[in-house]
């Protein structure tokens, strides 16, 4: 898969008055260069025109775009890839429905990383770092200590996600993150630009020049 750096995930509840396309044209101006569409809410009919607004969008800028859970709305709007959790479509599965589209799973321990990279995903999530309101179901913090283990020991990229905010990422990239994940303080952001181009400037990328 085409390499990236900041991946921004939808979360309308933190931008209830801004309009979605808009909110993820700004974070990809601001440099997020993967883009996800992470919807619990929707119904398939709304989900995918969403999916096909966002593959328009990233289409135009050249940005990965992956839709999360939804292997068949993924594969109607075309998207690059898919993301799954613990929970969902076995790896093996969806690969046999995505052929060669970028599957990204959700890892919260060392063990469920190992096992993702020897089924062939793409990327690891690597999460959640701290505490987040996010994400309903998730797991307890797994701490920076996790994002070394995986930096020490799993070959496949992995981005770093959960309670992610400009205040605490330095912690996270100096365990080891070249990838970083942050949803609510990317899209609830007053600045949803200056806050990615903020993020990479941590990293050590310089501004996307466009
Ligand atoms: N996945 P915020 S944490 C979507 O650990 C998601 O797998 C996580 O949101 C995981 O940046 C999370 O607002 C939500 O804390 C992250």
């Amino acid at each position: 898969m085409k390499d990236f750096r900041l991946y921004a995930i939808t979360a309308e509840q933190f931008h209830p008055n801004r309009d979605l396309i808009e909110v993820m044209e700004e974070a990809i101006i601001g440099g997020a260069d993967i883009i996800q569409l992470r919807d619990k809410a929707s119904g398939k009919e709304e989900l995918l025109r969403k999916a096909q607004a966002l593959r328009e969008l990233t289409r135009k800028h050249g940005v990965t775009f992956i839709v999360n859970d939804h292997i068949d709305i993924a594969l109607e709007a075309d998207a690059d890839g898919i993301h799954l959790g613990q929970n969902d479509l076995p790896l093996e599965e969806a690969r046999k429905l995505v052929g060669d589209k970028i599957i990204g799973i959700s890892t919260h321990a060392i063990e469920e990383a190992r096992l993702a990279e020897a089924q062939g995903a793409d990327y690891i999530g690597v999460g959640p770092v701290f505490r987040t309101a996010t994400k309903a179901d998730v797991v307890d913090p797994v701490s920076v200590s996790y994002v070394s283990e995986v930096a020490a020991e799993i070959r496949i990229p992995f981005v770093a996600i959960g309670g992610i905010k400009l205040s605490n990422v330095d912690e996270v990239i100096a365990a080891g993150a070249a990838r970083i994940c942050a949803v609510s303080e990317i899209v609830g952001s007053d600045d949803v630009s200056g806050t990615c181009r903020a993020f990479l400037a941590k990293l050590g990328c310089k501004d996307k020049e466009e």
